[in-house]
């Protein structure tokens, strides 16, 4: 197992490398050009950039997350293809400084969707919030708060320019049913599976968040059930899974320790998160401590330990703790902590 950090970039993250070395046991930093439209080549010098500025921290480069899949893709337009050549060339290019692990998602139109990004918790921290009823609501009304509430940080799906064209996106996606989005989904791995096998790259999928179906528009990678399906739909080494314990905590009958057990040779990044749930269908993210949520983090983590995974793990979001100034969820501190408790479950683990 290795311990990895998502970071934002030079210029882009409140946390600088030297914070991040300063954590016990982490190796990778989880990274990516935040700066790239979906579909855009990677370019080499690029991703260089990148390497340089890890390189004195002595920090590994293995896992990016995400190369993000453009909608022509997901949607399953003729055009896909040009985006599909676009994909596989950032792939050979990535190999060339490495990278081992390509995360990614296949969530039309909204990637990770929350109602309130500072939410107050009862000791005066706040964390990312879902509130079921918001949800009810005009998606318009959701991706202005978000925006509004970023104050001009860009967050992964959630790009201005995307918001502007939500009626666009939405036209888009309307004929798109779930049996023709895993089709798309299908079409899209088999086309670089050759090209990931010829870069040693793993393409990891990351499960949709939260793991039901929302403004009307299907989402795939919810339950067990459907990681089954996925795997099978395309039975490749190479396309594997980043298992998200809090995405799919989300739905309190997901039970993500089995999910570990039954596909730990395909789980090539683990985010590991805490989730609280509340009986009217909110939820609210918490320490990674077990107690504090539901989602069985140290069922987790021991059946992690007991498949022997050899992946890499990321303590996933965090709470705003201490008066950090910093992005929804990726603050220092907490995630800070989220590391210190996975490694000293592992390392009692080690002991025994
Ligand atoms: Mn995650």
């Amino acid at each position: 197992m290795q311990i990895g950090f998502r970071w934002y970039g030079e210029g882009n993250d409140s946390i600088s490398l030297q914070d991040i070395k300063q954590i016990p046991g982490v190796t990778s930093i989880v990274w990516a050009l935040h700066n790239k439209q979906a579909g855009e080549v990677w370019e080499v010098d690029e991703i260089s950039e990148v390497a340089q500025q890890l390189k004195p921290y002595g920090f590994n480069m293995d896992v990016v997350e995400s190369v993000n899949v453009h909608d022509d893709i997901k949607v399953g337009l003729p055009t896909r293809d040009k985006y599909i050549e676009n994909y596989k060339q950032t792939l050979r290019n990535l190999k060339q400084f490495g990278v081992k692990v390509v995360c990614y998602n296949f969530m039309p139109i909204f990637d990770w969707t929350r109602t309130d990004l500072f939410h107050p918790l009862p000791d005066g921290s706040t964390a990312l919030y879902y509130e079921k009823d918001k949800i009810m609501e005009d998606p318009k009304e959701m991706a202005d708060y978000i925006l509004t509430n970023l104050k001009g940080m860009t967050f992964p799906g959630w790009e201005p320019e995307r918001m502007a064209k939500l009626d666009e996106l939405f036209e888009l996606y309307r004929p798109v049913s779930k049996q023709q989005l895993w089709e798309n989904l299908k079409y899209f791995l088999e086309a670089i599976m050759p090209t990931c096998q010829e870069c040693d790259i793993k393409m990891a999928i990351h499960q949709d968040d939260p793991p039901w179906d929302i403004f009307g528009l299907p989402r795939l990678l919810v339950d067990a059930q459907a990681i089954d399906y996925f795997l099978k739909l395309v039975d490749n080494p190479y396309s594997g899974l980043t298992l998200c314990s809090g995405s799919l905590g989300a739905n309190r009958n997901n039970v993500v320790a089995d999910i570990v057990k039954k596909h730990c040779d395909r789980i090539y990044f683990a985010h590991i998160r805490n989730v609280k749930h509340y009986d009217n269908g909110d939820f609210s993210e918490v320490s990674h401590r077990d107690c504090d949520g539901d989602v069985g983090i140290l069922d987790i983590v021991i059946a992690y330990h007991q498949a022997g995974f050899k992946g890499y793990i990321r303590p996933d979001h965090g709470r705003h703790i201490w008066s950090e100034q910093c992005r929804p969820g990726y603050g220092l501190y907490d995630r800070a902590l989220g590391i210190m408790y996975i490694l000293g479950i592992w390392d009692s683990l080690d002991r025994q």
